[in-house]
């Protein structure tokens, strides 16, 4: 029989995905918002409405044309208010010491608002002990990318295995995964998943889509990432009202 989230919680040795498990069971939903906007005020608008809607509000700082300080605070606040995690999907991949200073410096500061950030393992386990050394005192979770939803991505089966293989030996930090099928049944590891849509699709630039049931009951994911099917819809709220109840209810199907 498949554990809940809660009972997962009690496998975690990191305390943000223990919270992140307990949080996903007591608000109910295990939807996360791709907020790909390139303005602060849009990007704060969203987290607002859609903030009830959802555990996790997933960031790419970069791609903002306003970006300043104060924004940070705000979406804080809107994170509080909601009882969200932000995920900065910054998917770091270089040594161990340049992505220590991408992580904890610049203008971004990553490290002190994003509770969890991705990497990928390409460079060895190294990307993982310098984001490590700038992120776990903090208490922020890592999650690797294990696989990717593009069309002709290079993530062979065996770099995914490995990549668990790398987690494994950092569990204290790494939190799960961005992957489009479970990879293991050890039940501490999150599995988020991008790449979806209502209806199986793609778009123009490589991106592939596949269902929220087909992610979460046969392919085993946690949480499903969802971007453009919410945020470019007429309304969106209501959209992701859609989306979180057919993530929980598959959730809650897969179960039993
Ligand atoms: O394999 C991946 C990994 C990620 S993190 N495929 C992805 O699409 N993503 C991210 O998820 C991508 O950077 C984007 O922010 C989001 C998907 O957005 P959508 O609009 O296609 O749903």
């Amino acid at each position: 029989m498949k554990l809940s989230y809660a009972d997962r919680a009690k496998h975690c040795k990191n305390p943000l995905a223990k919270h992140l498990f307990q949080l996903i069971e007591n608000k109910k939903t295990n939807l996360a918002l791709s907020a790909d906007v390139t303005n602060c005020d849009k990007l704060l608008s969203l987290a607002n409405t859609i903030g009830p809607e959802i555990s996790v509000l997933k960031t790419h700082i970069d791609i903002l044309d306003d970006f300043t300080p104060s924004f940070i605070n705000e979406l804080q606040k809107l994170a509080e208010k909601h009882q969200f995690l932000i995920f900065e999907d910054r998917k770091f991949a270089d040594i161990g010491n340049t992505v220590k200073h991408q992580y904890a410096g610049g203008i971004y500061q990553i490290a002190e608002w994003a509770h969890i950030v991705n990497a990928h393992t390409l460079p060895g386990s190294g990307v993982i002990q310098g984001l490590a050394e700038a992120g776990k005192d903090k208490q922020r979770g890592l999650l690797l990318l294990a696989q990717m939803s593009s069309a002709n991505n290079l993530l062979t089966p065996d770099y995914s295995k490995k990549t668990l293989e790398m987690a494994r030996e950092f569990d204290e930090f790494v939190i799960g995964f961005i992957a489009q099928t479970k990879l293991s049944d050890e039940p501490h590891w999150i599995y988020m998943t991008p790449g979806v849509q209502l209806s199986e699709n793609k778009d123009n630039l490589g991106q592939q889509y596949i269902t929220p049931q087909k992610a979460i009951l046969e392919n085993g994911s946690d949480i499903i990432i969802v971007g453009r099917g919410i945020i470019a819809a007429k309304d969106p709220v209501s959209e992701a009202q859609k989306y979180r109840k057919i993530a929980w209810d598959t959730y809650l199907q897969s179960l039993t």
